[in-house]
């Protein structure tokens, strides 16, 4: 019962005030990216560098408006340099979603490098509708964690790809993490928590799945001692593949709710896993599945990125309000 009202509390607090730490509504991000908007569309893209390239070649000019938001550098001219970053800027992946919380009680920055809270799958396949082998080498550190599907020379595999997973199992709380998807048929990119046979468990998960066929929606999922069934897939609003966004759960004892940017989406209640698991993030083609994740068109490299992954427990989230 103690437990129970625990958790009560707990929801009650974190639903109404713990998000606040992150207040970033969609004008302030927008006030935050918009240096590279230049047509204003709250979107860092193609249509943007085709602009500046007009701008550039004297095929359009600019009204005050534009020309602040094309001077990247803000050194009050546009010219090549600004084109340049912009296009690095698009290539790096912007940032549409929250800050990281650094004070969680577990803070991965993949942006950093490597981070001993997690370490690399592999060299193995999970086998069934996976259609890869897990190799450290498929996992790369560039501003961001990059995993990457690759063919497999060595023919052992069709395909190579990465999954980083959490050293530790986490309990009840909330899990965060900043990525961007893979956008392809026959593909899945996952942040999830997992526990199962293989770690002497029952098969308890909780998911956020990418479809690579439509990243402008997320399919949410959770299994409780193997029972899941419990698919539900969330139109973002936006595209996944075109910048970071955050994408979170608050695991409770009674529900999970799921966040994008901050903001509960989606909730449940209903036989909720309970079993401490590793948190996970993975990229991967699909083999059988085609009802499911479409056929893979086998056109490689494909890369997912992920800047960071927190946990953040109870007891913390409690003292933060
Ligand atoms: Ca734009
Ligand atoms: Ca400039």
């Amino acid at each position: 019962m103690k437990k129970k009202m625990f958790s009560y509390i707990c929801s009650i607090l974190i639903l109404g005030n713990y998000l606040n730490l992150f207040p970033v509504s969609a004008d302030s991000t927008t006030n935050e990216v918009c240096l590279g908007d230049i047509n204003s569309d709250h979107k860092i893209n193609e249509k943007d560098i085709l602009i500046l390239r007009d701008y550039l070649h004297n095929r359009k000019t600019f009204t005050k408006q534009e020309f602040i938001l094309a001077d990247i550098n803000e050194d009050l001219s546009v010219n090549i340099f600004d084109f340049v970053l912009l296009k690095k800027k698009i290539s790096d992946g912007i940032d549409y979603g929250t800050s990281i919380n650094n004070s969680a009680d577990m803070v991965a920055d993949l942006r950093k490098g490597r981070n001993f809270y997690f370490f690399p799958s592999g060299p193995w396949t999970n086998g069934g509708c996976f259609d890869c082998g897990w190799t450290s080498s498929n996992i790369a550190f560039n501003k961001a964690m990059e995993i990457t599907i690759t063919n497999d020379a060595s023919g052992k595999y069709h395909y190579l790809s990465g999954e980083y997973r959490s050293a530790i199992n986490y309990s009840y709380g909330y899990y965060e993490c900043s990525m961007i998807p893979i956008k392809a048929d026959g593909v899945d990119t996952g942040f999830f928590t997992y526990t199962g046979p293989s770690e002497g468990d029952p098969w308890d998960e909780i998911d956020f799945e990418f479809l690579g066929y439509d990243t402008t929606k997320v399919q949410l999922n959770y299994y409780t001692d193997g029972v899941g069934e419990h698919e539900y897939m969330l139109d973002l609003g936006f595209d996944a593949m075109e910048g970071y966004h955050t994408y979170g759960f608050l695991w409770l004892e009674d529900s999970i709710t799921w966040y994008v940017d901050g903001v509960a989406r989606y909730t449940v209640t209903e036989n909720i896993p309970s079993n401490p698991s590793k948190i996970m993030v993975n990229a991967w083609p699909g083999i059988g599945v085609d009802t499911w994740l479409k056929p893979f068109s086998g056109d490689v490299p494909l890369t997912a990125k992920f800047q960071w992954i927190t946990w953040t427990s109870l007891e913390t989230l409690s003292k933060e309000n």
